[in-house]
């Protein structure tokens, strides 16, 4: 019995995480599991796609979906099924579990969608399939029968998240030498992601109910003990220098987080990590704790300087207060900050854009993150506005590509505060030089960071001066006004 797992997009900068951990469940149940990625910006990739598929010789296929691919896996499933017209394929991730329905009407040739996590579902289709069993008793699924969707009672979570594998990257059967090196992460390479927890209990308006929905409302931590047995494993097969702990909110659950920094000061890894962690579940106690434990690096989510924005609109519910103090606390502990921050959410005006841009000057984070602030399906900015959005297909809505957002503002516009708001503070930023100066903090890690480099890839090192050079050079207005006088061009007032 074969099983073989399908995740689109590029694997050279991150692994999919969430592909890893079927594969390696269904390879420890004793499944015989292939994982095949397909880049869709790869011109050759159907033809590629083709001859992968014709060596996997599956029985049963899964597709990982994220919205921006929907429109994709029409044509994948047809090759498929042309191919091996009995092979069965189901689809799961964050499209189909918001929109199982719908992804089930467009794309007849899905025997099944998943909603939700997906190991347990996966094993048990995997064991219907294999003994020839139907499939309707498989809690967590949606199929379609004579042009109607059924759907199964839910699938309960996996309470206790340690009874999973770790994910095994030698399941990709690629080089993952470029994500070890990626310059992805301000850390010092080899460097690798971990999932930590799962689950989401707050209700930010563009996320929610979509990460409630795959992981469920409530934090489901694996022990920290088994975190970093897994750190440990990935220091001896890849010798990590840095690591990115991935948890919703690493600071939600105090206790957990203390413990888990405990637990790696006694281990002495020596391991540099990098979390997200809320604004309103800091404190200078734990920053210091997790500063011994050899955390770098902390993104700090704004997403507005805009209270109005940030908590009516966006639901975040962080005070401007909070969101100072907080970065004053990461800042006096040697934590580096990166804010992240959205532009164009619904209702903005210019004057919350510039409370934003005013906001980020204020408190001049190390790195910084910005995006469209994007309306994606099942998510509560999604049922306030999704009819008011104008795109003629899925892959319209992707972060990247302003369709998926309310024009309120010209997107030139939005363009130039997001170019600004990177050529002064994205890693290679303006402020860059000023802070390798004057922090050494900064230094420290990008120095350590070039030392690495100069062991597995010196030309790495010119690779950043040169992305210095490109970005922070750019711009030489020394504030906001001053930059925007420079481009006449861009539109001064709100659309409506
Ligand atoms: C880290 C992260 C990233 C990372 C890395 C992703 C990775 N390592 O896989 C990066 C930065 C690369 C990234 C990129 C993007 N991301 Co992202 N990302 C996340 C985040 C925070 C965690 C994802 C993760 O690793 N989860 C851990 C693993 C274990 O879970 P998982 O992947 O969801 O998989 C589980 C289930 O979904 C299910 N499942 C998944 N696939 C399948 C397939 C089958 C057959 C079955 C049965 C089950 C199943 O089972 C898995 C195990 O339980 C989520 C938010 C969240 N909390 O989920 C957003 C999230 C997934 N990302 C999102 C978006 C929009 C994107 C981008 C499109 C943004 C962009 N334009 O660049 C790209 C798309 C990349 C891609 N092709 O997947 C959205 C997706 C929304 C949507 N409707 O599509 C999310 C949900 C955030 C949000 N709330 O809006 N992302
Ligand atoms: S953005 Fe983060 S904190 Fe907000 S609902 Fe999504 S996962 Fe939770």
């Amino acid at each position: 019995m074969k099983v073989t797992l399908i995740y689109l997009d590029q694997l050279s900068a991150m692994h999919p995480t969430g592909v890893l951990y079927l594969a390696t469940y269904l390879h420890e149940k004793g499944f015989s599991v292939d994982i095949i990625g397909i880049d869709p910006k790869n011109k050759n990739a159907k033809a590629e796609f083709i001859s992968e598929i014709e060596k996997s010789k599956p029985d049963m296929v899964g597709i990982s979906l994220v919205t921006r691919n929907a429109d994709r896996i029409g044509r994948i499933t047809e090759v498929i099924k042309q191919m091996f017209p009995k092979c069965f394929i189901v689809c799961g991730g964050p499209h189909p579990t918001v929109l199982p329905e719908l992804t089930l009407k467009q794309n007849p040739l899905l025997d099944c969608v998943a909603i939700g996590e997906g190991e347990i579902i996966m094993l048990e289709l995997s064991q219907r399939i294999k003994d020839k069993r139907g499939i309707s008793d498989v809690k967590g699924i949606a199929f379609q029968k004579q042009g109607k969707v059924y759907f199964t009672e839910p699938q309960p979570y996996i309470q206790n998240l340690d009874i999973l594998p770790f994910p095994n990257r030698a399941l990709l059967r690629i080089d993952i030498t470029p994500v070890l090196r990626s310059p992805y992460l301000p850390l010092p390479p080899p460097q690798l992601d971990l999932m930590a927890v799962r689950g989401c209990p707050y209700k930010c308006s563009f996320c929610y109910s979509t990460a409630s929905k795959i992981f469920g409302s409530k934090i489901r931590s694996r022990t920290p003990e088994n975190v970093i047995a897994e750190l440990k494993l990935l220091k001896k097969n890849y010798n990590i220098k840095g690591a990115q702990i991935g948890a919703d909110t690493f600071t939600a659950t105090r206790k957990w987080a203390l413990r888990f920094c405990d637990l790696l000061i006694q281990e002495k890894l020596n391991i540099r990590w990098y979390v997200n962690a809320r604004i309103d579940n800091v404190d200078e106690d734990i920053l210091k704790m997790m500063k011994k434990a050899g955390c770098e690096v902390i993104t700090l989510a704004i997403e507005s300087g805009s209270d109005r924005i940030r908590n009516d609109v966006l639901n975040k519910k962080v005070s401007r207060e909070q969101i100072s103090r907080a970065f004053e606390l990461a800042n006096k502990v040697g934590i580096l900050t990166q804010a992240n921050i959205m532009v164009g959410s619904p209702t903005e005006t210019i004057e919350d854009l510039e409370d934003s841009i005013k906001l980020i000057d204020l408190l001049e984070p190390d790195f910084l993150n910005s995006s469209y602030s994007s309306i994606l399906p099942g998510t509560t900015l999604w049922e306030k506005y999704s009819d008011k959005l104008h795109f003629n297909s899925w892959s319209e809505l992707d972060i990247e590509v302003p369709k998926q957002i309310l024009h309120t503002i010209q997107v030139e516009r939005l363009a130039e505060a997001r170019a600004y708001l990177e050529t002064n503070y994205a890693r290679y930023g303006k402020h860059s030089l000023k802070k390798f100066l004057t922090k050494s903090v900064f230094r420290n890690i990008m120095l350590y960071r070039w030392l690495c480099y100069l062991k597995v890839r010196p030309q790495n090192i010119l690779g950043d001066i040169y992305l210095f050079s490109k970005v922070a050079l750019r711009s030489k207005a020394k504030s906001y006004e001053e930059y925007l006088t420079t481009r006449k061009d861009i539109a001064t007032h709100s659309v409506f």
